[in-house]
């Protein structure tokens, strides 16, 4: 299935050569041994030369400036965005040793002589598919130019059966100037990344495990505060704050550090803000780790038989997505935490979409969708439910053998999700706990409020109805909070500006911590916006119609309400 590449055997002679030469002491150096017996790491023993980045460099997006481009190729690169998500043509433009902006606060530049000075030895894993070459190599040398040589075990390249030309000999012969520093593994079939990580993982022999995508770029410092953070807990599982590079110009944008990962019910990830529990713990909020419900997933560092000991990932996972909630479930349920190091920065292209086949196993056309049924299946007890209003579709969908990762569960003794949730993520909204009402809000005729598939978490949306979806259509559930809003996962209705024709519409705005948009309601009667005295009212309106705000009235049927379950 893999194999290695082929220039590495000769190097270990040069190596140790090398190493008598320049006087040190050359203790063992067993590739294949336990890594704590590795005192020392291997020299570059190829003809890569670290750039002196306190000269000036000058060049297509040197110091991570955008890249101008004109005429045809700026039509061209725009066309690319479309089709394969990234201008390749800026990108190309730049060389891979591109210098880039310290995105670090002064704070974290103050202390980054003070970490200790034997940090556990790093093995870069990087995995790829039909990833565009310069954007790969500019991966690997950041990374072999911003990691100190004696904490670089070394770069793990996992080729997931690209079929792109130019990742094929070209790309072989390009690393050749690494020598043994970077391995490649290309394998004969497409493992989708979950599969390719743990490939990578397996053959990694540092002692700390770091993933890294294949459009990164590694900045200054990067490496040791997630060294440091591992060395001191040994069962953390660290991330980068991820600093975001353009997919237009390939500019290197700065990356905020002050949030959390969080995820949906719909099991997708998302930010969010710290919860005052963090606030209150971190002494230094500019340099101390952040506890973090989950993770992006690309990017993070983790001990390496730790990461295997709680479980590796979920191998019947395929191509894309969910992993990165497993994991983070898991690691925090099972003992461990998930955290992300402000004063280690890495870039990331960010894309709209996927330059390579998103197809699964027999056909699946929804990775995404049959990961998080597993992980749900799981890992989420009963709230998999709140999932499964999302996806009504997979409810009974064969997503493969599960007893494998349940029993793991049961072997490490894991904590429950109702203990993830609590202990962890206390600010998560849970729609039908701990609420006044949940479910569908119907009206007149069997119509219920709907989002009608307007993009509420991306800006203000106006609600409307439609005929009721039963048993759930996660556009039409909603809640009454304990505080009285009429809220989603993460949105709340309001009262919106009065239009032209004298009518206020039903706004769904981000729902406010402190400042909650109160409604009252009764089992059956008027859903009353407080603050203006106002009733939600679907006279005159037609399925898939906007719904608007009228003065109450008793007798209009059309202000009648009921939710589907009262607590
Ligand atoms: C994010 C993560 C990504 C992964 C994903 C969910 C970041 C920055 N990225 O999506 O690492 O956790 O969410 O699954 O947090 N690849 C393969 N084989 C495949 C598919 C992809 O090797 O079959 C590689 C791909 O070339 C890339 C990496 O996997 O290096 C991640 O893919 P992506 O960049 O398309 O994912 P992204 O950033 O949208
Ligand atoms: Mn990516």
């Amino acid at each position: 299935m893999a194999r290695w590449a082929g220039h590495r055997q000769k190097s270990r002679l040069q190596k140790l050569v090398l190493f008598l030469v320049s006087g040190y002491l050359f203790i063992v150096w067993n590739r294949e041994g336990a890594s704590k017996y590795m005192l020392e790491v291997p020299a570059n023993d190829g003809f890569h030369v670290i750039p002196d980045y306190s000269n000036p460099r000058n060049g297509p997006g040197e110091n991570g400036l955008g890249v101008v481009l004109s005429g045809e190729e700026k039509k061209i690169g725009e066309d690319q965005m479309k089709t394969m998500f990234m201008n390749v043509v800026a990108s190309d433009k730049i060389s891979p040793d591109r210098s880039i902006p310290d995105s670090r606060s002064r704070e974290c530049r103050n202390i980054e002589s003070s970490y200790p000075k034997n940090l556990p030895t790093a093995s870069v894993v990087i995995i790829f598919t039909d990833e565009f070459f310069s954007a790969l190599t500019r991966t690997v040398h950041s990374v072999v130019n911003r990691t100190p040589q004696h904490l670089l075990y070394e770069v793990i390249l996992v080729d997931d059966n690209s079929q792109r030309e130019e990742l094929g000999s070209k790309l072989s012969e390009h690393l050749k100037r690494f020598g043994s520093l970077v391995r490649l593994i290309r394998s004969k079939e497409r493992l989708g990344l979950i599969r390719a990580k743990i490939l990578g993982a397996k053959a990694a022999r540092g002692e700390v495990l770091v993933f890294l995508d294949s459009h990164c770029e590694a900045n200054t410092g990067w490496i040791e505060p997630l060294l440091a953070r591992i060395q001191e807990e040994r069962t953390a599982v660290v991330c980068p704050v991820i600093d975001a590079i353009s997919d237009g110009n390939m500019a290197y944008l700065g990356g905020s550090h002050g949030g959390i990962g969080t995820f949906w019910w719909s099991l997708h990830y998302s930010m969010g803000s710290l919860p005052k529990s963090e606030i209150e713990r971190r002494k230094n909020p500019a340099t101390d780790y952040i506890r973090s419900p989950t993770m992006a997933g690309g990017l993070f560092a983790a001990n390496r038989e730790y990461f295997f000991e709680v479980g590796g990932y979920d191998e019947e996972m395929d191509i894309w997505g969910g992993e990165n909630l497993e994991i983070s479930f898991r690691v925090w349920m099972c003992g461990g935490s998930i955290e992300i190091i402000p004063c280690s920065h890495v870039g990331h292209i960010y894309r709209n979409g996927h330059p390579y086949d998103m197809t699964g196993r027999n056909n699946n056309k929804d990775v995404h969708g049959t990961n998080s049924k597993r992980l749900a299946d799981v890992w989420m007890d009963d709230y998999k439910r709140l999932f499964y209003v999302h996806r009504m579709g997979l409810v009974d969908t064969d997503v493969g053998d599960l007893s494998g990762r349940k029993a793991l569960r049961e072997k490490l003794g894991c904590k429950s999700f109702n203990w993830f949730l609590k202990n962890v993520i206390p600010d998560k909204f849970i729609p039908d706990e701990d609420v006044l009402a949940y479910g569908h809000v119907e009206g007149q005729n069997s119509m219920c409020l709907d989002t009608l598939q307007r993009l509420e978490n991306k800006g203000p949306i106006i609600l409307g109805i439609y005929n009721c979806q039963r048993p759930s259509s996660s556009a039409q559930m909603f809640s009454i909070s304990k505080e009285n809003e009429l809220r989603r996962e993460e949105t709340c209705v309001d009262v919106g500006i009065e239009t032209k024709d004298g009518v206020r519409p039903a706004k769904v705005v981000q729902c406010k911590r402190n400042d909650f948009v109160e409604f009252e309601h009764e089992k059956g009667k008027f859903l009353k916006h407080k603050k203006t005295g106002l009733c939600l009212d679907m006279g005159g309106v037609s399925a898939g119609g906007d719904i608007y705000f009228q003065k109450c009235d008793e007798n209009r049927p059309s202000q009648n309400w009921i939710i589907d379950k009262y607590f």
